[in-house]
């Protein structure tokens, strides 16, 4: 039985920047129904004994195209968003620590050149999706974006996600309107590098 992570902070911890209205609707919402679909989903591809990764990254494995194209859209969304929300925090970390903080400059040269080249790839990535900070089995850093609910596992790309930065329009348009650019900045607000610099050290 997959299960949405708990969040670990109020719904209105982390005003101004993510709106409580929004984290309602976002994790309570959205979440839940990825969440139910994707354990119906699996459940009927015979699939519910394994992890959500395993499942993303073996798609091919599903015969059935509608059950393939479910389980890749709902487990997905299942698993971008437990990501997505344990990585905030009220009193965030504001800088990456330890090996996370030497392979960001190793990979870009510094945290604000990572943070601009994030931010470029989701206020350029066009309709829904998510950008994405990954690495490599190696440690090696990259950038990318993706549609829908794709993310690095089930790209086939072997990557694994640090950062997921859902710009789907129901993860800022009650508070921020058209204005994406506005939201991202507020996502690195209350972004928590603690969360994703010790995500880093259990890959390397
Ligand atoms: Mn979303």
């Amino acid at each position: 039985m997959f299960e949405q992570i708990k969040l670990p902070y109020a719904t209105n911890a982390l005003e101004p920047y993510i709106d409580q209205l929004t984290v309602e609707t976002h994790y309570g919402k959205h979440h839940v129904a990825y969440t139910k679909m994707f354990n119906e989903l699996a459940e009927k591809a015979g699939v519910a004994g394994k992890t959500a990764e395993e499942i993303l990254a073996s798609l091919d494995e599903v015969a059935d195209e509608t059950l393939r194209k479910g389980l890749r859209n709902h487990g997905g969304g299942y698993y971008n968003h437990n990501l997505y929300f344990e990585s905030f925090s009220p009193t965030p970390e504001k800088e990456p620590s330890g090996k996370l903080a030497e392979a960001i400059d190793l990979a870009f040269g510094s945290l604000d050149e990572l943070k601009a080249q994030l931010s470029a790839a989701a206020a350029g990535q066009f309709g829904s999706g998510w950008a994405w900070l990954a690495s490599d089995m190696d440690g090696n850093l990259s950038i990318s974006a993706s549609a829908n609910q794709d993310n690095p596992i089930s790209d086939g790309s072997g990557r694994i996600p640090l950062i997921a930065l859902d710009v789907w329009e129901h993860a800022y348009y009650l508070k921020y309107k058209n204005l994406r650019a506005d939201y991202i900045k507020a996502f690195f607000e209350v972004l928590d590098w603690k969360v994703i610099s010790d995500k880093y050290d259990k890959i390397v």
